[in-house]
């Protein structure tokens, strides 16, 4: 039997959590033969409902599961951690700009930064969901000395994955059928999710689409496609972003499939005229548990367009947030 891993969640009395939970205990995350421990933070008036969660797993009786810790102390939610989901963050409440919402969301991530830093394990493999989730996991990147900056990474999957099944149902296939799709840029309404390099069963997916369809439907379909569920369910996305957040740990832990290209929010290093500074959504492949950028990947004119207007908006949130980057 494997030694358990220590797995660190924030928010975990939220409603992403309560799909994610579940399913990183019943072994979807790691894999069937890897125990975990659950290490959950929650802020205290939430102490409570997370007992019931907890009541809830226990219920569950998972095989792999072989702790439970909670907490509302990020010195004690984060002790050891080998990866951290960071979910839990402040939601826009009305009246409520973007610059305040970074700002609130900030104080958060610099004193979870601060913590991860001081009581995790040193290879940390951390993952931000919490929103504003590139900018975020920059504050924090900038307020945990001794981390790894590449351990540090944002959540631009479900981006990615939305697209794949956008572009399948547009030309009648299946989402498995589709590569080398890629959300570029930040996780917002900017985000350029691009089809140029992308196959449908090893065609070329710009050849069965048109330009009017990409302009028209499936980039704003994509990139509203988190007010969309709002809208009809009352509610933002919480099992696909619970979904995305285990596929984007599961790839990088366990290594993507030969030929699977995955888009990650990583730092930016200068690969495709990005200059070091902010978190990006690239293409990124994954092996013993370490990424890595994919180059080469072509960037036309009409992309280069849409991932200049994203990077732009991500500068401008770390220009305004820029006290809280150490
Ligand atoms: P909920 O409001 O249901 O849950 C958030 C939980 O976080 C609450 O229980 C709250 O008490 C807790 N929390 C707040 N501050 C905390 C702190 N300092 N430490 C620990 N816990 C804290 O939101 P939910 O629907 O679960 O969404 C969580 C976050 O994910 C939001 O910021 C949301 O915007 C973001 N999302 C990000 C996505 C992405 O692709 N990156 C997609 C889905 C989602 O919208």
């Amino acid at each position: 039997m494997k030694a358990p891993v220590r797995v660190a969640v924030t928010g975990a009395a939220g409603q992403i959590s309560y799909s994610l939970l579940f399913r990183i205990a019943s072994g979807d995350m790691l894999g069937k033969d890897q125990p975990v421990i659950l290490q959950l933070l929650e802020i205290e008036p939430a102490m409570n409902a997370l007992k019931g969660v907890i009541m809830e797993l226990d219920d569950c009786a998972f095989p792999l599961l072989h702790g439970v810790v909670a907490s509302h102390d990020p010195m004690v939610a984060f002790k050891d951690a080998d990866i951290a989901l960071l979910v839990g963050a402040r939601p826009r409440s009305k009246g409520m700009e973007r610059k305040d919402l970074l700002e609130s969301n900030g104080a958060i991530f610099t004193g979870q930064g601060k913590a991860l830093a001081a009581v995790a394990n040193k290879n940390v493999k951390v993952l931000v969901v919490g929103n504003p989730a590139n900018t975020n996991a920059l504050i924090l990147s900038k307020n945990a000395p001794g981390l790894n900056p590449k351990n540090i990474t944002s959540m631009m999957r479900l981006d990615h994955n939305r697209a794949m099944t956008q572009l399948a149902n547009k030309v009648g296939a299946h989402s498995t059928d589709v590569k080398d799709v890629v959300a570029w840029g930040n996780h917002s309404s900017t985000q350029y999710p691009d089809i140029f390099n992308a196959t449908v069963k090893g065609k070329k997916a710009s050849e069965l689409v048109d330009e009017n369809w990409l302009v028209n439907d499936f980039i704003p379909t994509v990139q509203k496609r988190g007010a969309a569920i709002i809208e009809a369910r009352g509610l933002s996305s919480a099992a696909s972003a619970a979904n995305a957040a285990i596929d984007h740990i599961r790839s990088w832990v366990l290594g993507t499939a030969e030929g699977e290209v995955v888009t990650m929010g990583v730092p930016s290093d200068g690969s495709y005229g990005i200059p070091e500074g902010v978190m990006f959504g690239y293409p990124c492949t994954c092996k013993n548990g370490e990424y890595t950028v994919v180059q080469g990947f072509e960037i036309n004119e009409f992309s280069r367009k849409y991932i200049d207007i994203t990077y732009k908006e991500l500068c401008e949130e770390r220009d305004s947030i820029k006290h809280l980057l150490g």
